[in-house]
């Protein structure tokens, strides 16, 4: 699809031409999930790890009015020194920043919506957003899930935060019509620990076999995303104990503070980066670089398809 809107590198361009692996990377993650220069560092570091298993990384991002694909380390870097200086785009967000011209760091679900204009199938990211806790009054509920629903985009990540009501996470899926895949686990995996005491809807064991599914989807017609649930590596998973009470003291805070809308989850990330003293930052950047490793996997079992 050609849009005057969406601007795609020359090096992803090629390799979609060529039916060559890639991979979409969310851009919120850099500008809002991490502080710098750590988050520049990362997204560095999983690009290469996607090109060293034989994928193209496409770094997605808002520049100057285009929904751009495959962006340069000088725009990662901007967007990363930039931090929350940078407009946080979701789906309702791209109207006005792309007519006035604007930059914007893309959620899971603009980077899913830019990703979808290229051609581009495959997607990682660290967490996506979900169904917060006390939605029922409060009706937080992250436009990537609706993205999800109708965008055939594969989203592999690391399950979800805490910072999230999981249960009602699950169901939301369900209506929607997303599988939740789990990469080797029957669990859904909770960010920083590999469990949850919750289902996944199906648990594969090969990158093959996501690709497999994946494709059948698409093949059903009008059908949307797929949800990967990869759980983060052993060694670096954290103590349940430990990251939930600094989970609960970053959401109890941000209640005290009434902190609204899209500003919610920016927020309990940094608070809790912060009461866990950096070991928190240290399990999100490897659980992301296993994730962008998966990910690639299956842009290869896609291409070879
Ligand atoms: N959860 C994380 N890390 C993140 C995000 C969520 O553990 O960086 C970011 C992602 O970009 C995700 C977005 O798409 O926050 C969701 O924001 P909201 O809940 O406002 O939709
Ligand atoms: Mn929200």
């Amino acid at each position: 699809m050609t849009s005057p809107y969406l601007w795609i590198s020359p090096e992803v361009r090629e390799a979609l031409k060529a039916g060559r692996p890639v991979v979409a990377l969310e851009s919120t993650i850099i500008s809002h999930g991490m502080p710098y220069p750590r988050n520049v560092e990362t997204a560095m570091r999983v690009e290469q790890a996607i090109r060293a298993r034989g994928a193209v990384p496409a770094t997605v991002a808002i520049i100057g009015g285009k929904m751009s694909v495959g962006i340069a380390h000088e725009k990662i870097d901007y967007l990363g020194s930039k931090g929350l200086a940078v407009t946080k785009a979701s789906r309702r967000d791209l109207g006005v920043l792309l007519s006035r011209g604007m930059d914007g760091a893309t959620t899971v679900a603009t980077t899913m919506i830019g990703a979808a204009m290229a051609g581009v199938q495959v997607l990682a990211t660290g967490g996506v957003g979900g169904v917060h806790r006390g939605a029922e009054t409060t009706m937080d509920i992250s436009a990537d899930l609706e993205e999800l629903g109708r965008t055939p985009v594969c989203v592999v990540c690391a399950g979800c935060k805490s910072i999230l009501d999981l249960g009602l996470t699950l169901e939301y899926l369900e209506t929607k019509g997303v599988p939740v895949i789990g990469y080797r686990t029957e669990e859904l995996p909770a960010f920083y620990t590999r469990k949850s005491g919750l289902p996944v809807d199906y648990r594969l064991e090969e990158a093959e076999d996501i690709a497999k599914a994946f494709l059948a989807q698409q093949g059903c017609g009008g059908a949307g995303g797929m949800l990967v649930a990869n759980p983060i590596p052993k060694e670096y998973s954290m103590d349940p104990a430990y990251i939930n009470a600094g989970i609960e003291e970053a959401v109890a805070e941000c209640r005290r503070l009434g902190i609204r809308g899209k500003e919610i989850t920016p927020y309990l990330l940094d608070r809790i980066q912060k009461a866990t003293g950096g070991l928190s930052l240290e399990a999100n950047i490897q659980l992301v670089l296993n994730n962008a490793r998966l990910a690639a996997d299956v842009a290869c079992a896609l291409s070879r398809s």
